[in-house]
């Protein structure tokens, strides 16, 4: 199996034919070659979605047909839906139910912006002159890069596309090179779908050039991206070229605060659910979990002993509710912060480590958690990306907050409690940009997702994720033209 891109309305291998292989996460196994592409393949696809924005009929089809095509590809999701997630589950390494949720979440992305495209866009203002008609309308951008990472390829490929193309641009997405199985499939509805040439597009490659062209090119218009900051600094950078639109959705180390009157039960399985959905390589992950000083006897022994018995394993196999991280690099980046938790003196309450019976050919790392951590130490501060917890424990609401906020971060957050007001108090503290309270992790294509601080920059999903996709324009009308006098002497 060897992936191509699409382009300019066809599948096509890489102007060199160069490939690279992609793998099984749960044993590292190769499940077949994708396209690697070069600049100069980049430049094709950047070229087409050129003409197809500035001489093309996309931007201008009426959003009603624009939204057909998108209920289109939506049923036609639905209708490989085992496929897609089964392909997601093989290549990425999540659970297959996890894979279930992304694909049923995808299709209802692009019927959401199906529908949200022949919604009322504009508005009217009141201006101080009754001669005047004021108005904004929204209009599509134009060509827009989408670069996105492996732990979601299908989903955010979704996130990207539907309110893109919804608006009426031309989109070029690259996918992550360590998934791109599930975005292949995407691809192939796409085609079935029929969107005129160059309206949306897929290249695959490294990061560096692909990605890397995508956002420097002074013929792209926006930037979207999700990824690590690290890259979202030299996206934003090479963005500046051109002062493009840009839109980060980056990283987190956002806090799951537990509160002694929560009901003890409901936390505790969302904090497990919070870090070990995704195998904890999810940006909103509730990496750190805050409980109230009273609670550590009651709750900690529990956290631990229900840690060790998750199901960790292939994502394909039943049963399993863990599956394998990433890559080889990544578990042991992983494994690299453990080591650091412990020579910064942090105590391990489980895990900790990797297995040593046949998934040690995959990327497992077991289900991690650590107490008696301080504000300074990496592991409250850092990324892992990975399954490991962090907690530290509070006194008071006040302290709560404060540590919940001392982060570079503010992606997400939630709160554990009984007490109404309280919970609207703190999450309104909270410098975050989703919160949640009594749960964790429900995401809806109509509610905003992004952060504060350095998660991020923009908005996606909702109406907002469809705003970003557009500029605004000022009509001024004037309905009772008069001459304006201001020069004497017209000639
Ligand atoms: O991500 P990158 P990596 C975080 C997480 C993880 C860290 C690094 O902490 O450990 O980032 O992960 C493309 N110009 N998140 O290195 O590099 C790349 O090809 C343009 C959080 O895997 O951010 C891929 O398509 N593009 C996160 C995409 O960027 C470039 C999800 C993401 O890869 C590029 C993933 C460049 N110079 C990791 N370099 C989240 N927010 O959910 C790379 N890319």
């Amino acid at each position: 199996m060897i992936l191509k891109n699409y382009i300019n309305g066809r599948f096509a291998p890489s102007r060199y034919a160069t490939v690279r292989p992609f793998l099984n996460p749960a044993d590292n196994s190769e499940i077949g070659q994708v396209a690697e592409s070069s600049i100069e393949d980049v430049e094709t696809a950047i070229h087409a979605a050129r003409k197809a924005f500035d001489e093309g009929p996309w931007p201008k089809t009426p959003a009603q047909e624009r939204a057909a095509k998108l209920l289109k590809l939506a049923a036609l999701i639905d209708s490989r839906a085992a496929q897609l997630a089964e392909f997601e589950s093989r290549n990425n390494g999540k659970p297959l139910r996890e894979a279930e949720y992304d694909v049923a979440d995808a299709a209802g992305c692009f019927r959401y912006y199906a529908g949200l495209a022949t919604k009322p866009q504009g508005q009217t203002f009141e201006v101080g002159d009754p001669n005047i008609v004021c108005q904004t309308i929204r209009e599509p951008i134009g060509v827009c890069g989408q670069i996105i990472p492996w732990n979601y390829p299908l989903l955010m490929a979704a996130w990207k596309l539907a309110p893109g193309l919804a608006a009426g641009n031309c989109c070029i997405l690259k996918p992550s090179e360590l998934t791109p199985l599930s975005v292949s499939v995407l691809f192939e509805l796409i085609d079935e779908v029929g969107f005129p040439p160059g309206v949306v597009q897929l290249v695959y490659g490294a990061g560096d050039p692909v990605g890397q062209y995508l956002a420097a090119s002074p013929l792209v218009d926006k930037i979207a991206f999700t990824g690590g900051g690290v890259t979202g600094r030299k996206i934003m950078t090479a963005a500046a070229s051109n002062f493009k639109k840009v839109t980060l959705e980056l990283g987190g180390k956002s806090p799951n605060i537990v509160f002694a009157d929560a009901d003890q039960n409901l936390a505790l399985e969302y904090a497990m659910f919070g870090i070990f959905a995704g195998q904890g390589e999810v940006c909103s992950a509730g990496s750190r979990l805050l409980l109230e000083r009273s609670l550590a006897n009651s709750f900690l022994p529990r956290l631990a002993a229900s840690c060790e018995k998750i199901v960790v394993g292939p994502g394909l196999d039943a049963g399993t509710e863990m599956g394998p991280l990433i890559s080889r690099a990544h578990q042991k980046k992983v494994l690299d912060y453990i080591r650091v938790a412990h020579e910064d003196g942090a105590e391990l309450l489980c895990g900790g480590g990797v297995y040593t019976d046949q998934r040690a050919v995959g990327n497992f790392v077991q289900p991690t958690v650590f107490t008696n951590a301080r504000p300074d130490m990496r592991i409250v501060r850092e990324e892992i990306f990975g399954p490991v917890l962090v907690v530290q424990l509070f006194d008071t609401e006040e302290e709560a907050l404060r540590l919940a906020n001392d982060s570079i971060y503010g992606l997400a957050g939630g709160v554990f409690t009984s007490d109404a007001s309280r919970a609207q108090r703190v999450v309104r503290g909270l410098r975050a940009g989703i919160t949640w309270i009594n749960c964790y992790h429900p995401t809806f294509n109509e509610a905003p997702w992004g952060g504060y601080k350095q998660s991020g920059i923009g908005r996606e999903l909702g109406t907002y994720g469809y705003e970003a996709y557009t500029e605004v324009k000022q009509i001024t009308h004037c309905i009772n033209p008069q001459p304006l006098g201001w020069f004497k002497n017209l000639a």
